[in-house]
């Protein structure tokens, strides 16, 4: 499996989820179904242009009051779907790969972009322990990443993602700034007209 450093810390295992993607899709399809995708508002008040569920033990809400963790899904008042076996494989394989021994995720972020949704820039510092990676999964239509430095105005590198990349953000890589452009409009033969990322977390 061929695999590229990004920078220090962020690792991309190209096509490393592809032997997977439609048992994957199926099984977010599945989640979808229990846990249904939803625009959450950020503490400003503005609506997420990404929709966005959860599986595992914890899932990630934002609401008018912050973002956090939560053991339920605050629209059902009922624990976030289980994580599949296969998904938990799938991202402990892939920090294994990227050096990350034991990666333990108990949070699974699911982001649905349609056309025109994108990912302003931020950092990911809700989780406990920075030392743990965030391994990122890429599904369906293809999609410019941005990652940039320690402060919101260095300089964004930009990364093409595509149908079944993987990459691990960890070490150095773990509080720097990224994003994601808006969603171009195209077909994927799987997952129609929509990218799907994932994103396996240690919150706790
Ligand atoms: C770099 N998602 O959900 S995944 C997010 O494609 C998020 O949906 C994007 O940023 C997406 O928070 C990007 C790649 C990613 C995730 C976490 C990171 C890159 C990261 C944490 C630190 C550095
Ligand atoms: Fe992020």
């Amino acid at each position: 499996m061929p695999s590229e450093p990004i920078t220090p810390g962020a690792m991309l295992l190209r096509g490393f989820v592809l032997p997977l993607g439609s048992a994957f899709a199926e099984a977010i399809d599945t989640i979808a179904g229990a846990a249904p995708f939803r625009h959450m508002t950020t503490p400003g008040g503005f609506t997420m242009s990404v929709a966005m569920t959860n599986c595992g033990p914890l899932g990630w809400v934002s609401d008018r009051t912050g973002y956090r963790y939560e053991p339920c899904d605050p629209v059902s008042g009922r624990p976030w779907p289980e994580m599949p076996a296969g998904f938990l494989a799938l991202a402990r394989a892939a920090a294994a790969e990227a050096g990350f021994a034991d990666f333990d995720p108990d949070a699974c972020l699911i982001n649905r972009y349609q056309p025109g949704a994108k990912m302003s820039l931020h950092q990911d510092k809700d989780e406990r322990d920075f030392s743990q990676p965030i391994v990122s999964v890429s599904l369906g239509l293809p999609a410019v990443f941005l990652f940039g430095g320690e402060t919101r105005k260095d300089p964004t590198l930009r990364l093409p993602l595509e149908h079944g990349d993987v990459v691990v953000f960890g070490g150095a890589a773990r509080l720097r700034y990224h994003g994601v452009m808006p969603l171009k409009p195209g077909q994927h033969p799987r997952l129609g007209a929509c990218r799907i990322n994932l994103t396996f977390r240690r919150a706790c």
